[in-house]
């Protein structure tokens, strides 16, 4: 392993999340894409660094191994750095991990299940589509309303809450949802954007990952888009051409 550290991924908020923090605390990193639409987090060089072949993953020389599931990477990286977005003693430090894992086990599953079930064709899966909507309705409305009466997720501090969820707040509007009617939810979005480090991270995701993302994107076969969708034999056809255009 290198001296540097190492993040692996594709331009996605669960790993946009860690470099944004990654930005947060000045380290010096190198970005690697995955080629997730053509099977690269199947093989097996990269099954050997997450068994569950997904990204994000970081190598970090301080680390016994690489590590996966960008909460578990946000906890390490804080404490790593002496506790930089997580505070030491409780009761705040219980108040970030609620709202990391509501971000881990909420946020990211349902709104990334609506962002898969508004791609696929409308009449594949309606009754998906309308229980997820409706997830992700309720969750911008819990940001938003907690965000109308606290600063940061976690109520004190800017935090690794914060530093999770603030990549999936961006999907408000492509999943439908009128801004103006989550004010503070898009308030604490932009406050968290004009922030230097946040500044650096569209550049670097940009340049690690867009050109290439589109390049395999296009060229994916039906059979690499079934398997990125985990699609098997008792699931209904569907056409996934429109990936290969976003
Ligand atoms: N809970 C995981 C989710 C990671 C995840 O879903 N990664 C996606 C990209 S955002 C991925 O690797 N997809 C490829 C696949 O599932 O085959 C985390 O937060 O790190």
């Amino acid at each position: 392993m290198s001296d540097q550290i190492v993040l692996h991924g594709v331009g996605s908020p669960n790993v946009i999340k860690v470099v944004l923090m990654l930005e947060e605390l000045g380290l010096d990193y190198r970005l690697n894409f995955v080629d997730v639409f053509r099977g690269g987090q199947f093989e097996g060089d990269f099954l050997a660094k997450n068994p569950l072949g997904k990204v994000p993953v970081l190598e970090d020389p301080r680390l016994a191994a690489p590590l996966a599931e960008s909460g578990a990477i946000l906890i390490w990286l804080a404490e790593r750095e002496g506790g930089r977005f997580l505070p030491a003693t409780q009761p705040a430090r219980a108040e970030v991990f609620q709202w990391l894992m509501i971000q881990m086990a909420n946020v990211g599953p349902m709104l990334g299940q609506y962002t898969h079930f508004n791609i696929v064709p409308p009449d594949t899966a309606p009754y998906a589509r309308a229980r997820y909507g409706a997830a992700a309705e309720k969750l911008y409305r819990v940001l938003d309303d907690r965000l109308s009466n606290h600063a940061w997720l976690a109520g004190g501090d800017y935090s690794i809450a914060d530093i999770a969820t603030q990549p999936w707040a961006y999907y408000l509007e492509r999943h439908g949802f009128e801004a103006a009617e989550y004010p503070a939810l898009v308030a604490w979005r932009e406050r968290i954007q004009a922030r230097p480090a946040a500044q650096r991270v569209q550049p670097r995701v940009d340049e690690a990952f867009s050109v290439a993302s589109q390049a395999t994107r296009k060229a994916a076969t039906d059979l690499d888009l079934d398997r990125f969708f985990h699609r098997t034999e008792t699931v209904p056809a569907a056409d996934f051409s429109v990936v290969r255009e976003m």
